[in-house]
């Protein structure tokens, strides 16, 4: 290390102290635009934990990534630190960063691997400082963005001395956005990339996404849907791609592009795609040397093939290894990767085949092809056989490929999990995943046990770092798809799904509370009241949301035919997609043993292979997933699987109620806008839980004809049919599927000067809250008034969002109103006003007593 490195520094001094107290209150207004990047000004009311009479920043290296780090963490500092910052130029110096290479005077440790940092409290001439020394400059933004982090969670920083590396090469965020600037399965708005079938002339949401990405270790991100338009790589466009990679560069995020295997014909003008044919590979090489032209940095291509009506290799009897070893061969020269997809499968199975597994394709597909794919392809696999259900059992062919790359695909985007309307922590899941072993006895097949506790190589986070079988590649991707709502998510809280991607990719030791935690302190402050009930509702939602939907391993219970959002128990029957649970009046489940089933279960290790295949061995949260079952099933000291259904659906809606209650104890504590933006959302989702749960509870009990033995399905005493109500120009109407309305029925109106609908209140006088169960439509913005005796006590219009144009399980939204006093012969009335193609319509009333 010469002095060369210390030619430009940037030095700031003033009079700090980190103080350990608590952040003050966040009281203004936040848009969530920062993420967890706010630098909230901290707290000076406490000791210091860490001293500074002047801080200097010395970024030596002129690389924009150093210059970034650099950057960032002067910014950081001073929004944490306050205003009094003095440009000085000649103290000595408090935080030094450099590479390895530039800061060898300073005896880093060995073992910092290139994207890794070592953070250390040294004595530099005379005084204390910060070293931030990383295996490249990429290493030492990362090391930047850790130092900050500590500060902000005013972590004690004394004794600091750590190295980290990250576990996984490959930390990838991939956006399913198209040219017209609509992100499939996206649910915050527009895409960051495109418009109008153009790369956006402002790119400033993209170089923020990249800092967020960035400050998580997140190395990469695939800006295009995996269901690929050719058209990215059409010669006139790359310059236009070429301006993202810029936009990310700063930031040590490289991009990948998805394409289409079909590209050479339906762009190349070539007869063929056949992989195998040399003018093929040629049309790949010289796209591929096209790109990198622009792109130095390119960091490779995702591509989904076979699937979905996609087309593939199959289409000239090629396998996925020839059609992926073509691509990575083009990349290859200049270091790209290939990510190739394994969500290949055959989605017009014949539902009559009680051997048909759509389970079953993934591993059926590619685990014969293990040693086939060149050292640059890395497949991509989704945690699950299925589809990104809220709960699965863990893919076995993330145990199936001992000489291929590996990465698990995960989804910060909630395309079945609530849609960033629900909200749901999915880290506790994932962690679930990546601590699974996969080659574990049948002694505790309780999957929310951590059992890689011992290292084991069967480990699925091992597995898909490449450690188990010393793979050059591997690691984690997720989908993400970030649009333009201000938040980026939608849900404040979705956030931190992608905060955990993030950390996990980087480090899958960590805990899902854990991480939770740190990005509540980044995010809310460090008041340990919003610390304690934001992980509470957190930690908690992921389960809550799989008891609400579908329990046992029946997958989702979703409208998986449309929007993936409300319930739609039979939209995943008797088609050829084969998500089936295969309910019937007598049992539900799928029997995918070895014996009598689909031998799905056999796919796995002999050992967890056994335990799947017996029905007393199988977990109870996979129960469903891997045997059919009669209702009356139950385990020894169990209960039966219809009281199981019931009592979920319940327990999952009543957990979501407790969210609201214990969110608005924070009022005050967090910053309003977020406040009342967390609060909005957990009130509909509380009311949609009980949507779910009465989907689901009222079709099983009439399916199987077994009454809830607590006597709550299908009894609702507090409520009232709109159907039933005295109707002034408002229609009965059947919803479809029955389920999805109370009683099967709702009202709705069809003439432009409104409707109205009344009835008299007939149980005792007292307090009383009035929920009124409405549909909201995204075709029109009706208008309803609710009055008491004529006065009016609420009104409000159906402005929300939501995955539907037209009544049913995706519309039906719930509007409280606390605090009526009632009194026997009160009249209640709706008056409502359709708009565009919204009828008003309305499901019922349920008017619960309330506490004096
Ligand atoms: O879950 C399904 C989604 C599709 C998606 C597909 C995939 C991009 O419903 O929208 O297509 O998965 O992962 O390819």
């Amino acid at each position: 290390m010469g002095t060369k490195a210390y030619s430009r520094p940037i030095t700031l001094a003033l009079l700090v102290t980190f103080a350990v107290a608590m952040t003050a209150a966040q009281t203004q207004a936040e848009t969530g635009r920062e993420g967890w990047l706010r630098y909230a000004r901290i707290g000076q009311t406490g000791t210091a934990s860490f001293q500074h009479e002047r801080i200097k920043v010395y970024g030596p290296g002129e690389s924009e990534v150093m210059r970034t780090a650099r950057r960032e963490l002067v910014h950081g500092l001073k929004e944490m630190l306050g205003p009094n910052w003095v440009h000085s130029g000649i103290v000595p110096g408090k935080f030094l960063l450099g590479s390895l290479q530039q800061m060898q005077w300073f005896h880093p440790p060995l073992g910092i691997e290139a994207e890794g940092f070592w953070l250390s409290l040294r004595k530099c001439e005379g005084q204390a400082c910060v070293v931030i020394v990383g295996g490249s400059d990429r290493g030492v933004l990362y090391g930047v963005f850790e130092v900050l982090s500590k500060l902000a969670r005013v972590e004690n920083v004394r004794g600091l001395e750590e190295t980290q590396n990250p576990a996984n090469p490959i930390r990838w965020a991939e956006e399913w956005d198209n040219l017209d600037g609509s992100v499939e399965r996206g649910y915050a708005g527009r895409s960051i990339f495109f418009d109008a079938g153009e790369v956006r002339r402002d790119l400033t949401r993209v170089s923020e996404y990249a800092r967020l990405l960035a400050s998580v270790g997140i190395n990469g991100c695939n800006i295009n849907n995996v269901n690929a338009n050719p058209r990215t790589l059409q010669r006139d466009f790359l310059p236009q791609i070429a301006r993202i990679a810029d936009a990310m560069r700063p930031w040590g995020v490289r991009i990948g592009m998805s394409v289409d295997v079909s590209s050479p014909k339906t762009i190349g003008g070539l007869e063929t795609f056949d992989p195998l044919d040399p003018k093929v590979a040629a049309w790949w090489q010289s796209k591929t040397d096209e790109i990198y032209k622009l792109i130095p940095d390119f960091a490779g291509f995702v591509v989904k093939a076979d699937s979905e009506g996609r087309v593939g290799p199959s289409a000239y009897g090629r396998t996925p290894a020839d059609a992926a070893n073509v691509i990575a061969r083009a990349l290859k020269p200049h270091g790209g990767v290939i990510l190739y997809r394994a969500f290949v499968y055959n989605h017009h199975l014949n539902w009559r085949d009680p051997k048909a597994d759509r389970a079953r394709a993934a591993y059926d597909i590619f685990h014969p092809l293990d040693g086939m794919f060149d050292d640059n392809v890395v497949v991509q696999i989704k945690y699950g056989p299925i589809d990104f259900q809220a709960r699965e059992p863990v893919s076995p062919l993330l145990g199936g490929l001992e000489k291929t790359n590996e990465a698990i695909e995960l989804q910060v985007t909630q395309e079945y999990t609530g849609q960033q309307r629900h909200l749901v922590y999915l880290a506790p899941m994932w962690t679930e995943v990546l601590n699974f072993d996969l080659s574990r006895a049948d002694r505790r097949l309780d999957p929310r046990e951590a059992e890689c506790r011992f290292a084991s190589e069967w480990c699925v986070k091992n597995l898909v770092a490449g450690k188990t079988f010393h793979r050059p590649l591997g690691g984690m991707v997720a989908v993400v798809n970030v649009g333009l709502d201000e938040n980026w998510l939608a849900h404040p809280f979705a956030m931190a799904n992608l905060y955990a991607f993030g950390r996990l990719a980087w480090s899958p030791e960590l805990d899902a509370q854990r991480i939770f935690e740190e990005w509540s302190q980044l995010t809310f402050g460090n008041d340990p009241a919003i610390l304690k009930v934001a992980t509470r509702i957190a930690m908690a939602s992921w389960r809550a949301y799989e008891d609400y939907t579908g329990p046992l391993g029946t997958q989702t219970l979703t409208d998986i035919l449309g929007s993936h959002y409300g319930p739609g128990i039979e939209s995943s029957e008797e088609n050829g997609w084969g998500q089936w649970h295969r309910a019937d009046h007598l049992g539900i489940g799928m029997d995918r043993s070895v014996a009598s089933g689909t031998g799905f279960a056999g796919q796995y290790r002999p050992q967890l292979a056994q335990g799947y295949e017996s029905l007393e061995t199988t977990p109870i949260e996979l129960l469903l997933f891997f045997h059919h079952v009669p209702y009356t099933y139950k385990r020894p000291y169990g209960k039966t699987v219809i009281q199981q259904i019931y009592d979920s659906h319940y327990q999952g809606a009543n957990e979501v109620a407790m969210f609201v209650r214990d969110w608005r104890a924070l009022k005050g504590k967090v910053d309003e806008q977020r406040y009342n933006e967390v609060l909005a959302k957990l009130e509909y989702q509380a009311g949609h839980a009980i949507v779910w749960r009465d989907a689901i509870c009222n079709y099983f009990l009439k399916l199987s004809g077994i009454a809830d033995e607590k006597g709550r399905a299908g009894h609702f005493p507090d409520r009232v049919e709109a159907e039933t109500m005295q109707l002034r120009g408002y229609v009965p109407v059947e919803v479809t599927p029955w389920e999805n309305a109370s009683g099967g029925r709702a009202i709705e109106c069809h003439d432009e000067h409104g409707c109205s609908v009344s009835f008299k209140f007939a149980k005792v006088a007292g307090r009383y809250e009035i929920d009124v169960e409405y549909f909201d439509q995204n075709n029109g913005e009706s208008k309803f008034r609710l009055y008491l005796n004529g006065l009016l006590l609420d009104e409000w219009a159906g402005t929300a969002n939501l995955p539907a144009t037209n009544i049913g399980g995706d519309s039906s939204t719930r509007r409280r109103v606390h605090g009526v006093v009632l009194k026997p012969g009160d009249e209640i009335r709706i008056d409502g006003v359709p708009d565009g193609k919204e009828p008003a319509a309305l499901d019922y009333l349920e008017i619960f007593s309330e506490p004096q």
